[in-house]
């Protein structure tokens, strides 16, 4: 993929998932295809969550005194707050902060339900749109002024040691949401200067994008007490103290739905995992002037049998040529298509081809086929999995010196370095190379290096962690 900008561009267009021209910057529409595809994933993010939390639904609106009162959190956000000035013709007595997130919306609520401990921990979340005035470079999905599809999870505990826990837990959901959708990932702890703002630590999830380009897909934060003592959220322990939460948010965003389509597409356009395509198998019913009604028939009979074992299915029995309708439904990203002649027909038989490596495969429509056809929707999801797994562990370079650190970039891959850790250090370190780092890897992580007796590329000093630098969105 040359282009990967301009061919996700394109995309989002000609598979009609969004519609860009919208009329304001960083804001766009949401067309059926996409739609449907969109929905597909909430769905599973909701069977993820549903399990241990709860569903609410907050005001879009926040008092100014509330975004104020936290004093970290609204620096990190006054320069992207969109206000509701006024009510008709009549200026509001106190503005109104449109949510760019809804900490400073739900705790105040917060500190009224929460009372003892025997109410703890609780675990809530909403899917909602949020508004940031970005001032980067806006793009369809990736960077956008309203975020249509903002999962927001908010978490209040006892204890430091349980918030802590629940971290975990929500990167192990996330790991789960992220592997369902086949998308590769690097967790990282954020450096200290690019954490949430009120946060006492931000761990982040990144995707890679064709370009070379890392996408933040997901970010949990550990809120500790800042929060709680912001907004006076207490509870009375066992012992009849009172004592401040502990609390948890985390996020993701369109970004996901941005990934799924920038990792799997390629030249031949959008290739959707099936567990999330809108039409699982395509039925091309290939006619001619005699028999065509016989073979309309046997689509729609399999249509339905496919239908009642839970598959997705759509016939295109447009009369234009197959392969234009073959090129269309690749380019939609189908997971299978099914083909039916006459001649199949006679001998009840049906031509299977794959979307990710065009395999044609022949079933009997005597068999149990829709077993077969769930088979290989299985198939088709390990394969595409695997492959953006091989690109993304493909790309993480382990450099020794910081004179490479450009080189590996211009290459469109992500440098992998052994860091002290400190602030100043880091600092230094993305001064001079201009890329950001993206954070540190964990022991036990998928791409950190063993930093036995290893020194900190730039100070020198003892190296604690692996870190990861990249070029960014
Ligand atoms: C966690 C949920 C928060 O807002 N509050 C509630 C916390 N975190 S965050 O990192 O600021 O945002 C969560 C995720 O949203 C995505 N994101 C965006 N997506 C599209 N366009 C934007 N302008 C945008 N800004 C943030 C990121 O994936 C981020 O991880
Ligand atoms: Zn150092």
């Amino acid at each position: 993929m040359e282009n990967f900008s301009e061919w996700f561009h394109n995309i989002l267009e000609e598979a009609e998932i969004i519609d860009s021209r919208y009329p304001i910057k960083g804001m766009s529409v949401w067309l059926p295809n996409g739609f449907k595809i969109r929905k597909n994933i909430l769905e599973l993010l909701k069977k993820l969550l549903d399990k241990d939390h709860e569903e609410v639904l907050f005001p879009l609106l926040v008092p100014e005194d509330e975004l104020a009162k936290e004093g970290i959190h609204v620096k990190g956000f006054e320069d992207e707050v969109y206000w509701v000035t006024h009510g008709g013709q009549k200026e509001l007595n106190k503005k109104l902060a449109i949510r760019p997130t809804s900490e400073t919306a739900m705790y105040p609520m917060f500190s009224l339900w929460v009372r003892s401990h025997i109410d703890l921990p609780m675990k809530f979340y909403q899917i909602v749109n949020t508004f940031r005035y970005e001032t980067k470079h806006t793009r369809p999905l990736i960077r956008v002024r309203e975020i249509t599809t903002f999962k927001e999870a908010h978490t209040v505990h006892s204890t430091a040691k349980e918030a802590d826990e629940q971290v975990k837990i929500a990167i192990g959901i996330y790991k789960e949401f992220f592997d369902l959708l086949g998308i590769p990932y690097l967790l990282s702890k954020r450096p200290v200067w690019d954490k949430f703002p009120g946060a006492d630590y931000t761990m982040a999830f990144d995707t890679f994008l064709p370009d070379g380009k890392t996408l933040q897909i997901g970010t949990v934060h550990n809120l500790g007490q800042t929060f709680a003592k912001t907004f006076d959220i207490t509870f009375e322990t066992e012992d009849n103290a009172h004592e401040h939460v502990y609390q948890t948010c985390y996020g993701l965003s369109d970004r996901v739905i941005a990934s799924v389509i920038g990792v799997h597409g390629d030249e031949k356009g959008l290739h959707l995992p099936p567990k999330i395509a809108p039409n699982q198998i395509t039925i091309i019913p290939i006619l001619f002037k005699k028999g065509s009604e016989e073979v309309i028939a046997k689509c729609e009979e399999i249509k339905l049998a496919l239908e009642l074992n839970g598959i997705r299915v759509n016939i295109d029995d447009r009369d234009i040529r197959p392969g234009k309708k073959f090129y269309q439904w690749e380019l939609n990203g189908s997971p299978l298509r099914l083909e039916l002649g006459p001649r199949d027909l006679k001998n009840n038989k049906a031509i299977l081809v794959r979307r990710d490596n065009l395999e044609k495969i022949e079933i009997d429509l005597d068999s149990e086929y829709s077993e077969k056809i769930n088979e290989l929707f299985d198939d088709i999801y390990n394969n595409m999995k695997k492959t953006a797994w091989d690109k993304i562990k493909d790309s993480v370079i382990i450099i020794d010196n910081l004179k490479e650190v450009n080189n590996v970039i211009a290459n469109g891959k992500v440098v992998s370095f052994s860091w002290c850790g400190e602030e100043e250090c880091g600092k230094a370190i993305e001064e001079i190379t201009d890329v950001d780092i993206l954070g540190t890897q964990n022991e036990n992580n998928e791409f950190s290096q063993n930093l036995n007796g290893k020194k900190c590329i730039h100070c020198e000093n003892e190296a604690k962690y692996t870190g990861l630098m990249a070029k960014t969105y």
